[in-house]
């Protein structure tokens, strides 16, 4: 099984799970700093403080991506480095970082992929509102411009957003990530602003009349009814509805999904955020979409029950995990076959565009055993099974150019802290040593093939 000519393997991080040095470089605070910091947020009061420390160990981290092979790396930016209080000058020092970053990887002939948002908003722009307030759009476009006019030359790649759905209700309607609210018409407040941002950043980055290709990156999940009965098929439209057509269907088709709006207007949600026009910046053509894939929602309805805080909870539907399922250390489902129907879907339901899987990886318990390998079978074979299910999907048509695994590194996986390790990397936090495991040798091998046996 082949990949095209041309098609690129690489593996993905984000700035607050692994850079470390919060203090240095003159670096503002962001949302997880304060979050991190609170107590009983995060398993074990673990912070990205230190994280992976990448920041001191960034030659280290570009050799072994080297060794490994890798054909490009998708990182991002901490707008907290670049404008540490969210507006106004430029720090200088941060764009020299993400330079050193950028041409280590052009030096090894790694292509870099930029990522401008991974959820580390500078605190004094939350302190203002945050994503519920529409001048944090303008703001990030205004981050956009500074970042884009320093490195448009270097990177090729550019994607707005990680996983709007994920920073909307994650961290304004469920308070599980930062900056912790929990009120469903905050996150979809979030939600507008975050996609207008992207809109307003697109505008920047086109004015520049470059050839850079120009993307958003979404996590998507299929949706479906856990049993065969009416009411559950409408709790997986419902949660199809929040999850996947609320991000999808403004980008592709300039506008809101309609039972979704009506949904939360019967429950007196004021949606008077989007205002005329804003629409059609959100649509503005992109030249890739980024798909994170992890599982599909499997859920059921549970609009008569009262469900505590969990994902969906405002739209009486209750994830469930299907129990025949292999399951992650995440406690995920593994579910390959998802893959292939949410790429296929893409193309069917909005358009022909370039596809990259950003994201796809597994949490596994990983450790360093006494020969000093880290035997990952599972991670091997999880992968490999989701690059058949792309596969699949690109003989089905889907013009699928790419695939960053995550992680390059264990790192600090949000609200679970170092307790989960998806890395092809393991990382030795107290001592920073990395340990490839056996995937990043696997990993090695398909990409040097550019395929699977
Ligand atoms: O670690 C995260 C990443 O930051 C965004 N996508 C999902 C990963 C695993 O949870």
């Amino acid at each position: 099984m082949n990949f095209p000519e041309n098609f690129l393997c690489g593996a993905a991080t984000a700035s607050y799970q692994v850079e470390g040095a919060v203090d240095e470089g003159g670096r503002g605070a962001s949302i997880w700093d304060t979050f991190s910091h609170t107590p009983g947020k995060i398993h074990h009061g673990d912070t990205g403080d230190i994280a992976c420390d990448q920041y001191h160990h960034l030659e280290e981290d570009l050799d072994l991506m080297s060794e490994l092979g890798l054909k490009a790396y998708r990182f991002s930016v901490a707008w907290p480095r670049i404008q540490p209080e969210g507006s106004g000058a430029t720090n200088q020092k941060g764009i020299d970082y993400y330079r050193r970053l950028v041409d280590g990887l052009r030096q090894r002939s790694i292509e870099p992929m930029l990522t401008l948002y991974h959820w580390d908003l500078p605190q004094a722009l939350e302190d203002r509102g945050g994503w519920t307030s529409r001048e944090t759009s303008e703001r990030f476009a205004e981050y956009t411009g500074i970042v884009y006019e320093a490195l448009s030359g270097e990177v090729g790649f550019w994607i707005t957003l990680n996983e709007p759905w994920v920073s909307a209700w994650m961290g304004y309607g469920l308070g599980l990530h930062a900056p912790g609210h929990k009120e469903s018409a905050k996150a979809l407040a979030a939600t507008h602003h975050l996609l207008l941002g992207h809109g307003l950043a697109m505008e920047r980055m086109r004015s520049a009349g470059d050839e850079n290709q120009l993307g958003v990156t979404l996590n998507l999940h299929p949706a479906r009814p856990s049993r065969d009965r009416e009411a559950d098929r409408e709790a997986a439209r419902r949660v199809d509805g929040q999850a996947n057509r609320l991000y999808l269907d403004p980008l592709f088709r300039g506008e809101y999904p309609e039972d979704i709006f009506s949904y939360y207007e019967e429950r007196d949600v004021d949606l008077s955020f989007v205002q005329d026009g804003d629409l059609e910046k959100i649509s503005a053509a992109f030249d890739f979409l980024g798909i994170n894939y992890y599982f599909r929602n499997t859920v059921r309805d549970a609009s008569e029950e009262d469900l505590p805080e969990m994902p969906f909870a405002d739209l009486g539907a209750r994830p469930v995990i299907p129990h025949d399922a292999e399951k992650t250390a995440m406690g995920w489902p593994v579910e390959p076959e998802g893959l292939t129907e949410i790429l296929v879907r893409i193309k069917e339901d909005y358009a022909d565009v370039p596809l990259y899987v950003t994201e796809n990886g597994r949490a596994v318990h990983d450790y360093i055993d006494p020969e000093g390998d880290v035997d990952d079978e599972e991670r091997v074979s999880y992968l490999d099974a989701h690059f058949r299910a792309a596969h699949d999907a690109m003989e089905q048509g889907v013009d699928l150019r790419g695939y960053m695994v995550w992680s390059f590194l264990d790192n600090f996986e949000w609200a679970e802290g170092y307790s989960k390790r998806f890395g092809l990397v393991f990382v030795e936090y107290g001592t920073q040593r990395r340990v490839p495991k056996m995937s990043a040798r696997w990993y090695s091998e398909v990409i040097r093939r550019n395929g699977l046996q």
